[in-house]
């Protein structure tokens, strides 16, 4: 996911979307700031969530926010492989990941308190919960998912969108990018990729242990050493 931080020009407006979608180029940009507005609100609710976290915690919970849009050859691709024809309305219709919000935390409970907190507000139905942490993927990935649903509200009328959100520790993330950056479009030889999948786990699962002494510790410190203030 590509950090977006300041929405200051119109990301979905490229020459890949026009090449894409040619005679529905126009329907498709409505549909990306659609989602870039979905995005904008669950970025929104966690900046929030952090800063009233701040008052009671003295710590920040979130680390970093990310937010990306789906790219047009990705979106796609996705339809082709899922055997569903790429038209504006079947990709809305199908698709619960064109827009993404990725939120970095310090600590492993950090993520299911927030996860909570965002299930528990009444404009966002929770569609789905994928738990990558309690079950690992065979990869060694980690990371809470959780597809949302969040009203946007237009000039002319208020639309739901779906969100896909990603909650992981700085540690997970750490793992995944370099994982990502290392299998990412590498003609890897079965005998080896097989020995390097194996090498990941294992680092996934040092990784695991680290993020679970650093809640230890944490804990150690707040039972010895409450807020002075
Ligand atoms: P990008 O560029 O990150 O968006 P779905 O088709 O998405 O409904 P799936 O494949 O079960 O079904 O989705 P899943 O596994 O819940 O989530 C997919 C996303 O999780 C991926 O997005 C990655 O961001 C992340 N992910 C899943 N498995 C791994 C992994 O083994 N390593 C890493 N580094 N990331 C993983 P995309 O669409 O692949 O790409």
């Amino acid at each position: 996911m590509q950090e977006n931080k300041e929405v200051t020009f119109a990301p979905w407006l490229n020459m890949e979307m026009i090449e894409e979608f040619k005679d529905h180029a126009k329907d498709y940009a409505r549909l990306m700031s659609y989602y870039t507005a979905a995005m904008m609100e669950i970025e929104t609710k966690f900046k929030v969530l952090n800063i009233e976290l701040n008052r009671g915690y003295d710590r920040n919970p979130i680390e970093n926010i990310k937010t990306r849009l789906k790219s047009p050859r990705s979106i796609v691709e996705k339809m082709q492989r899922i055997g569903k024809p790429a038209t504006v309305e079947s990709i809305e219709k199908e698709l619960s990941d064109v827009a993404g919000v990725r939120v970095i935390c310090s600590f492993v409970d950090d993520i299911y308190k927030l996860a909570d907190m965002l299930a528990l507000q009444d404009d966002i139905c929770v569609l789905r919960v994928k738990d990558y942490i309690k079950n690992p993927k065979p990869s060694g990935y980690r990371s809470l998912h959780m597809i949302v649903e969040v009203p946007i509200f237009l000039s002319k009328e208020k639309r739901y969108m779906r969100v896909e959100v990603q909650l992981r520790t700085i540690a997970m993330d750490f793992w995944a990018s370099l994982e990502h950056k290392l299998r990412y479009k590498k003609d890897i030889p079965q005998d080896q990729a097989e020995q390097i999948a194996e090498q990941l786990q294992s680092c996934a699962q040092t990784v695991s242990e680290t993020d679970q002494k650093m809640l230890s510790i944490r804990r150690q410190i707040e039972g010895h050493y409450p807020k002075a203030h």
